[in-house]
């Protein structure tokens, strides 16, 4: 190998030996720069007598062309493992699962209102929705609990900064009754002369309020309550429907059902409604899942009805309590606090 030879393999061996492109080019200027190796032997050519310049001249120019071709190689290989450098650094994993929009889904508490929903629309109720915030007369007055009841005692009724119309002060409705008293009021007016009045048919389901707060009471909490007035609706029907309400909701014939003597201002007589399941993991316990009654003349009558005429039933069951027997939810509070690790079981 001659000296020209030698030169070649250090310039590609010094390429070769660069990992990045500047490096390469501090290489090359110490081959091909002002004072590279290469630019000494064009100069040692002043030195050579004049029949040899000629070839040697060639010789060097050879060589030039060999190392700029080492380098322009080295060039091109750095380049391309820079681009699959950075085509590593930059791939995607197409086999990630995608960033899904979350999803959202209905509370345990309304899945159980519309499942109750759908069970009495299917035994001809009506759903009745209306406000929150009620008049003294439809939460108390029509509702048979006279000026001193203790219901009405600011103990269990958050009251309103307003007065309504006759100057009482309006509150939380601490049941949902009043809209079944707005719905059997419409329903008389609508219907007034009509003989017979089609019977009054509703549930009324919603949020209500009372100063009321540990673990089995939020003073905010769901009702729904139901109401049915005919010419000759009677306690027996009041046991069927309630039963076979049961039976829908928690998808079972196993239970028991018992009719315990109670007492409301709006009914008379009373009674609380209590079932035991036959079979599962609530066997054998009673569970008071209800009050109802016979509505009371007084309430009839402040539909503007004929109590002699117009009968009926009403009952009031707590959604809450209800979701949380049938999923299994021992802490109602677990129902409020809005945390999605417990909500999302639901989805
Ligand atoms: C009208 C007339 C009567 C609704 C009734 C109950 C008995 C009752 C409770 C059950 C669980 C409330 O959420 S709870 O604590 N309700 O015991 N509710 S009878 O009676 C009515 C309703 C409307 C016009």
């Amino acid at each position: 190998m001659n000296d020209l030879d030698q030169l070649v393999s250090a310039a590609q061996a010094e390429f070769d030996a660069a990992p990045t492109p500047a490096e390469l080019e501090n290489a090359k200027a110490r081959f091909l720069g002002k004072s590279g190796r290469v630019t000494d032997l064009l100069k040692g050519l002043a030195t050579l007598p004049p029949e040899q310049k000629k070839s040697r001249g060639a010789e060097i120019n050879q060589l030039k062309a060999r190392i700029e071709a080492a380098l322009q190689s080295r060039r091109e290989s750095l380049a391309e493992s820079e681009l699959q450098a950075q085509l590593r650094a930059e791939a995607l994993d197409i086999t990630l699962p995608g960033r899904r929009r979350g999803t959202g889904g209905l509370h345990p508490v309304s899945r159980t209102i519309e499942r109750i929903e759908a069970i009495f629309a299917s035994m001809g109720f009506d759903v009745a929705e209306g406000p929150e915030i009620e008049t003294d007369w439809m939460n108390f007055t029509a509702l048979n609990s006279p000026k001193n009841h203790p219901a009405r005692s600011m103990q269990d009724t958050f009251y309103v900064d307003l007065k309504d119309a006759e100057g009482a002060w309006m509150n939380l409705r601490t049941h949902t009754s009043p809209m079944q008293v707005r719905y059997a009021m419409a329903h008389a007016a609508k219907y007034r002369g009509v003989d017979p009045m089609p019977e009054i048919r509703v549930i009324a389901p919603g949020r209500t309020y009372r100063v009321d707060s540990d673990a089995t009471h939020s003073p905010m909490f769901h009702q729904c309550e139901g109401l049915w007035i005919g010419a000759n609706v009677s306690f027996k029907d009041l046991k069927v429907v309630f039963a076979d309400f049961v039976r829908q909701f928690f998808e079972t014939d196993d239970f028991d059902v018992r009719f315990r003597p109670s007492f409301f201002p709006f009914t008379e007589p009373s009674a609380e409604i209590d079932i035991a399941f036959r079979s599962g993991p609530l066997a054998g316990r009673w569970l008071e899942v209800a009050g109802s009654g016979q509505v009371h003349p007084n309430v009839v009558r402040n539909f503007g009805l004929d109590p002699e005429r117009h009968i009926g039933f009403a009952f009031g069951m707590g959604p809450d309590r209800l979701a949380m027997l049938r999923y299994g939810i021992d802490d109602l509070r677990l129902m409020f606090d809005g945390d999605l690790r417990f909500l999302s079981q639901f989805r």
